[in-house]
């Protein structure tokens, strides 16, 4: 090889490691995004949508809704700060992925949309929503889906409304015993229209009270 190839094959070789360094660098990067949404959680919110997403583990989330309109308040979540508050949120989507979760919500408002997912293994959720005095009206939206592994859904209303609408639903992969329990009680006289959808697996159990 002779002194004009030495030269010309410098820079290629300086082009061959650049490339190799950025291929390494993707990957990297690539794995961070992967671990992160993977053992830790992510909360992003977009508008008035916030995306609650818990980790592999089994993750144990508490969720506080109100009491200001639009306040979301997470504990539990891997890699988002216990205590953590949100504003302006008026949806709520929730997904725990694997692990045997436990999802508990608190919500001390008369107006709740949310989205559970639980993914695999056998999860429990529950739901407690209390409305705020001196309201007439009051709504709740539920969707839990369970996806696999036997599943506990619990559900309790504390209504202090004249009109309340509620709708929820519950659905699930390939599980063969989800059991939903929904307990409501009115605390004044009013009207409760419960408008529920339940796949076959789910073992469906209602307790009305009223006044
Ligand atoms: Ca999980």
């Amino acid at each position: 090889m002779n002194i004009e190839n030495l030269r010309t094959s410098r820079p290629q070789h300086r082009v061959l490691k650049s490339k190799y360094l950025f291929a390494v660098q993707v990957i990297i990067i690539a794995v961070f995004v992967f671990a992160s949404t993977a053992v830790w959680g992510v909360a992003p919110q977009t508008g008035s949508t916030l995306e609650v997403t818990g980790s592999i583990m089994s993750d144990s989330i508490e969720i506080k809704i109100g009491p200001s309109v639009g306040q979301v308040t997470l504990s539990g979540v891997p890699g988002v700060s216990d205590g953590q508050v949100f504003t302006s949120v008026n949806n709520l989507v929730v997904s725990t992925l694997q692990g045997d979760d436990s999802l508990k919500f608190f919500i001390e408002s008369s107006d709740a949309r949310i989205v559970v997912d639980t993914w695999l293994g056998a999860d429990s959720v529950s739901i407690e929503m209390v409305t705020l005095p001196g309201v007439s009206q009051a709504s709740a939206i539920f969707s839990f889906d369970t996806g696999t592994g036997d599943d506990v859904m619990e559900v309790k209303f504390d209504s202090n409304v004249s009109l309340f609408d509620v709708a929820m639903s519950f659905t699930r992969l390939t599980a063969t015993v989800e059991t939903a329990k929904v307990e409501f009680e009115q605390q004044v006289p009013g009207t409760v229209a419960m408008n529920l959808l339940a796949d076959e697996a789910f073992a469906l159990g209602i307790l009305f009270a009223h006044c």
